[in-house]
């Protein structure tokens, strides 16, 4: 370990930009001998209520009161003087400290913007002493492989302007042989889709927070069936080579128990949700459902998977918050098959990966997710590749914050980065409900 003995000398943070204009953390680590890495944090804007809290200053006279200059003193201050003098070997116990220094449950004191950018940051930071990709830090003993993108290319809901309710319609391009094929059949996709949409007459003047389509569409089903389309002008067979995701982000649009598709002038119970769910998984090549009830429906999301788990993955988002604890509960009540993981629902590093590997240890599938808010920190590739997840959602093939982790896996992945054997994940991991992928592989 050449970097064991080596020691924290100093950390401090800035307030920098991200994608959406809105401040954020950028935190820094410095060593004895001067060596020094930085790392910045994303922001959510479908936050669900469980998620670690992000330090907003509040204050309306800058940045309509989401400044974070409160979080940078915090780092500045208490945060830098309790990891002074720690070997940045040992990561884990300065997570520990900073969750220790924070006291609260959801990080609400200290803020969960600062913890994240100084845990990223020694993490980089340890990689670049030690001389090994960040990916290959990280992994440690996991077994670290190339993940299938899962990438936007019609959005609604918050990220939208609400054109339609649910929130990502994503393809899976689980055909492809490399990552790098995988994009080449994502951005194919995307240009294919501006055209269908140009031609009915639907096109959007810009794309979404993430990089996709926000255009106005006469129901969420419309989404599927354009997907389809543009799969296939894209020169791909829907459902053999790519398959369709959606992240329906279904707490933004639940109030009072009922589920509001305002678009389509229906509000549904939570049966019919379910109901409509599974038709649509007949009629559309969809493998994964993410968040297709609210963050508190368990019953719901029980019951979701007693009627559809074996036919496709439920993934936890807001449900789960990548948080161990709701993710024991999920594995309890059996109310979902995968985990959706943000660094910043969870806080820090050592957190994320525990609810990566218990996620495995359950035969649970997972997710490794970037926010609609980012910056041009590629971390989560590495954090991606090295937590042996199997998938990734960036949002889509444009807008360089997402552009940044997809380029990451590009390198990675051409120069085989740390010479570890990287596979590329055929096709969903499901949960434990057995289904094998059914029509979905490519078994060409
Ligand atoms: C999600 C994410 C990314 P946000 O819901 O999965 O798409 O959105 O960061 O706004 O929560
Ligand atoms: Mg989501």
């Amino acid at each position: 370990m050449a970097g064991a003995g080596m020691r924290i000398r100093a950390i401090r943070a800035l307030q920098v930009l991200d994608s959406r204009g809105s401040p954020t953390v950028e935190a820094e680590a410095i060593l004895e001998d001067g060596t020094r890495a930085a790392a910045q944090v994303p922001s959510g804007a479908s936050t669900g209520r469980h998620e670690a809290v992000e330090l907003r200053d509040g204050d309306a006279r800058a940045y309509d009161g989401r400044g974070v200059l409160s979080a940078v003193a915090n780092v500045n201050g208490p945060i830098a003087r309790a990891l002074r003098g720690i070997p940045v070997h040992e990561r884990e116990r300065a997570d520990r400290r900073m969750v220790e220094l924070d006291g609260t449950p959801d990080k609400s004191s200290l803020g969960a913007n600062a913890i994240l950018a100084v845990s990223c940051a020694l993490a980089r930071l340890h990689a670049k002493v030690e001389g090994v990709p960040l990916w290959r830090l990280l992994a440690g003993g996991r077994p670290a492989k190339m993940p299938l993108p899962m990438v936007n290319i019609l959005s609604g809901g918050l990220h939208a302007g609400g054109q339609v309710e649910l929130q990502d319609f994503l393809a899976v391009p689980h055909g492809c042989a490399s990552c790098a094929d995988a994009l080449r059949a994502a951005a194919g996709i995307h240009r294919r889709m501006q055209e269908l949409l140009e031609r009915d007459g639907r096109a959007p003047a810009g794309v979404a927070d993430e990089g996709g389509w926000g255009p106005r569409l006469d129901s969420n089903e419309q989404a599927l069936e354009y997907m389809e389309r543009a799969i296939a002008a894209a020169g791909y067979e829907p459902g053999r080579q790519v398959s369709i995701a959606i992240d329906a982000a279904a707490t933004h649009f639940f109030r009072n128990g009922r589920y509001e598709l305002a678009s389509e002038g229906r509000s549904l119970a939570r049966e019919e949700m379910i109901e409509m769910y599974s038709r649509w998984l007949t009629r559309h090549p969809v493998v994964s459902i993410e968040d297709p009830l609210a963050e508190d429906d368990w019953d719901g999301w029980a019951k979701a998977c007693a009627v559809l788990g074996n036919r496709c993955t439920l993934i936890g988002d807001d449900l789960l918050a990548t948080s161990q604890s709701r993710l024991e509960r999920a594995i309890r009540e059996r109310a979902a098959t995968a985990v959706l993981v943000k660094m910043n629902q969870a806080g820090t590093l050592a957190e994320t990966f525990q609810v990566v590997d218990r996620a495995r240890a359950a035969g649970f599938g997972a997710v490794v997710s970037a926010r609609s808010g980012e910056t041009e920190d590629s971390f989560l590739a590495d954090l991606a590749v090295a937590s042996g997840a199997g998938h990734i959602k960036v949002g889509s093939v444009t807008r360089s914050e997402r552009l940044a982790k997809y380029n990451r896996l590009l390198r990675i992945e051409a120069f085989q980065e740390g010479g570890a054997p990287l596979s590329l994940a055929p096709v969903l991991p499901l949960g434990h409900h057995g289904w094998q992928g059914g029509s979905c592989v490519n078994d060409d």
